[in-house]
């Protein structure tokens, strides 16, 4: 039925591995300003302040109950099993994605797992906590490492291979992203442009206004291996 899928996940696909979102309940923009935690001028402002953000986050991640989930898995199962393309554009930056096996995967917000060398744009994985000690090895005098993470006003990564696989897709599925964000809350406007059924997983029900041709309410750990199951075995997903 399909030959090429793009997925795009958002922090509601985390969310049951434990990791909070950003706009729910309790979400991570309750706890902080988006503007001193998340943009270039909060971490000129404040690197500290930023630092422990993601030292926090990072921390998280590493915890033992943290581990990839249903939804997760059956992302990664379908890029196995799935004869044909199958990418998942991620705007997390935790590494679950890839603990469940995922491989075609972009993140296009960055990765927690890695700093930035703010000279010479080369990232690192981390080996230790961000810090004034947590520098580069590429520049003389060596710089303090920033998190590799796409703040506010800065370009997404990978955009060119995304739009591309974007415009070339016969299926596109949403899950666990509240779609205000762009571009990514763009994406699906791209997907039916060029035709492709565009199918969204998300806890709340759709708003009036969804661009979305399909829409599944529920938890991603739960719909998301039926709809895999569906997809491999060539069934209609409505
Ligand atoms: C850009 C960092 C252009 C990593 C993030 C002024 C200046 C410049 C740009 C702008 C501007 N004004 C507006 C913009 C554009 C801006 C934007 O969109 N702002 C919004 C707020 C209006 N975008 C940008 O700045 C982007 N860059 O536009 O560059 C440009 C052009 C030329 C030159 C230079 C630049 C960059 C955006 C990236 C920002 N970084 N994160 C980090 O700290 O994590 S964004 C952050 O929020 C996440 O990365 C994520 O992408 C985003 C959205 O969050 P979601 O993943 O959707 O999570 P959320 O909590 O919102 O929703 C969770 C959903 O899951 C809910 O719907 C919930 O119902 C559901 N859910 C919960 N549990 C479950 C579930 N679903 C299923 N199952 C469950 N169990």
């Amino acid at each position: 039925m399909y030959r090429r899928i793009v997925v795009l996940t958002g922090a509601g696909i985390s969310a049951e591995s434990g990791i909070q979102t950003f706009r729910d309940q309790d979400g991570l923009w309750e706890q902080h300003h988006i503007e001193d935690v998340a943009t270039p001028e909060g971490y000129e402002r404040n690197p500290e302040l930023v630092e422990t953000f993601y030292n926090d986050r990072r921390a998280q991640l590493a915890l033992d109950t943290v581990q990839p989930n249903a939804a997760h898995l059956a992302l990664a199962r379908l890029e196995r099993e799935f004869n044909g393309d199958c990418l998942v554009v991620t705007q997390n930056i935790d590494n679950l994605h890839e603990r469940a096996g995922s491989h075609q995967l972009i993140h296009m917000h960055g990765e927690l797992a890695k700093g930035r060398c703010p000279g010479s744009g080369q990232t690192f994985m981390l080996q230790a906590p961000f810090g004034p000690d947590n520098v580069c090895t590429c520049c003389l005098p060596a710089e303090r490492l920033r998190p590799h993470v796409v703040w506010f006003g800065e370009m997404p990564l990978e955009m060119e291979r995304i739009y591309d696989a974007l415009e070339r897709c016969d299926l596109f599925l949403a899950i666990g992203t509240s779609g205000t964000v762009y571009p990514a809350a763009g994406f699906v406007e791209v997907a039916n442009h060029y035709s492709a059924h565009s199918v969204e997983v998300n806890l709340a029900p759709a708003s009036g206004q969804s661009q979305f041709q399909y829409h599944m309410t529920g938890r991603a750990g739960e719909l998301l291996p039926k709809l895999v199951d569906n997809i491999l075995a060539g069934a209609p997903l409505w």
